[in-house]
């Protein structure tokens, strides 16, 4: 496949003339080798969790071999160590993420618990009755459900921007809705469903000519895409490391300073007070005013070394072998009798397609390709609302990664021509 130059999420074009070495990069991850005796594993859930390389394992394991102590509290070095680790982690972060100060970057477990951060901290205590909360249909559930609660709890209204059938979400109908008090946008950067890459810099601009907050769910896209908080200029951006090669229970919330101070702590206790009396506590500074306890420190550690990794690959490379696999996905799939793929063309997506094969349940898919060792998802992808947009119960998923090879798809399309004759006849 030739290297081209994608267009990254309407903000930069790279041209990729080094393409990734992807043999070698599979020799990086421990999940791939030792697998004498066990099928082959075709991993293409990457939209749910990816692989870890042995960097990120060595990482977190030398962190408890050599590192362990709690944080922020020791007055000896090897607490002293721990803390450098953590903040050196946040550190990472912020330049991945091009914040102009890691004060406002706040580590989580997950995105889940980023967007609920914001949900309580903030939302309860800035949205009233007659704000409405504007979602899209392509929302996952963890950018949706804590709105219901918002909007259940403060009187504001739900509303949701419409997607085209191509996909894409309606900057028309958006633009006729912010006419109303909006108290807060909600858009996801990149459907883990549909793949789109949301115009999210242009919806920011958007809410922002009418006063309206913004949040980004970068869940999917920034471990694909570059996430530069002073291009988008959101309001709050959360995204899980987990999905981009680092550990699980370890996520990000990024937000603009003044969002932060005008929030009230999320969960209450050690590490986020600066002082404590019998009735009444102040709050620490930001970021520690919204991370109670004791942190995952490892999981830090963890998802820093996973940003060296992808950094030193270069993700304009990866986003483009990424891109490179979508095409040739596309053209093979074609060839497929009754699939359906839903969502915009391959050059308006990450590498995630949701598809079905007319007359076999994408649950029954997924049985039969994983006894054949290719690992999809099926199901709503925690996107129910979508599926009823889209007119269906389910979906067959593939998503890819930068160890993913077109041998893979190649071997999905053999199999699911299989399961045609296995099912159909
Ligand atoms: N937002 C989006 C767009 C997601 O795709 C996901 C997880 C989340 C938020 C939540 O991330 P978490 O790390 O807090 O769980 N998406 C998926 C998926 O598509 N399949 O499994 C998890």
């Amino acid at each position: 496949m030739a290297s081209d130059a994608p267009v990254l999420a309407g903000r930069s074009r790279h041209v990729v003339a080094d393409p990734l070495d992807v043999e070698r990069i599979r020799q990086d991850f421990p999940i791939f080798l030792k697998r004498t005796g066990k099928k082959r594993l075709i991993y293409l859930d990457n939209a749910a969790t990816t692989q870890k390389p042995k960097s990120v394992i060595d990482a977190v394991r030398r962190f408890y071999c050599e590192h362990n102590a709690n944080v922020h509290r020791g007055a000896y070095w090897l607490s002293e160590e721990a803390t450098r680790l953590y903040e050196g982690a946040r550190e990472v972060v912020r330049s991945f993420l091009n914040a102009p100060t890691s004060s406002t970057i706040v580590f989580t477990r997950n995105a889940t618990e980023s967007i609920n951060l914001v949900a309580y901290a903030w939302a309860l205590n800035h949205l009233k009755p007659g704000h409405q909360i504007v979602l899209t249909e392509m929302e996952h559930h963890s950018n949706l459900v804590p709105w219901q609660m918002v909007a259940r709890r403060t009187g504001a209204r739900l509303e949701y921007v419409r997607i085209t059938d191509q996909g894409k979400i309606d900057l028309d109908q958006l633009s006729e809705l912010l006419r109303r008090p909006t108290g807060l946008v909600a858009v996801t950067h990149a459907s883990n469903v549909l793949g789109t890459i949301n115009p999210v810099a242009e919806v920011a601009r958007l809410a922002r000519a009418w006063g309206a907050r913004i949040l980004v769910d970068a869940a999917q896209s920034a471990p694909h895409i570059p996430v530069d908080v002073l291009d988008l200029d959101p309001d709050f951006l959360a995204f899980s490391g987990h999905k981009m090669l680092g550990p699980m229970g370890i996520g990000v919330l990024y937000a603009k300073r003044e969002r932060l101070e005008e929030a009230e702590p999320f969960l209450f206790g050690g590490d986020m007070i600066l002082s404590v009396d019998w009735h009444e506590s102040t709050w620490n500074e930001l970021p520690w005013k919204f991370e109670a306890g004791t942190p995952n420190v490892a999981g830090a550690v963890g998802l820093a070394e996973a940003i060296r990794y992808l950094q030193r690959l270069g993700t304009g490379r990866i986003f483009s072998h990424e891109r490179q696999l979508v095409r040739y996905a596309f053209e093979r799939l074609s060839e497929v009798e009754g699939l359906r793929i839903f969502g915009p063309g391959p050059e308006e997506r990450l590498g995630v397609i949701s598809f079905e094969v007319h007359g076999i349940h994408p649950h029954d898919l997924a049985t039969f390709l994983d006894a054949r060792g290719i690992a999809i998802r099926a199901g709503h992808h925690c996107a129910q609302p979508l599926m009823k947009r889209l007119g269906v119960v389910a979906t067959a998923r593939i998503s890819f990664y930068l160890y993913n090879q077109p041998d893979e798809i190649d071997a999905l399309v053999d199999a699911l021509q299989e399961a045609r004759r296995f099912f159909l006849g």
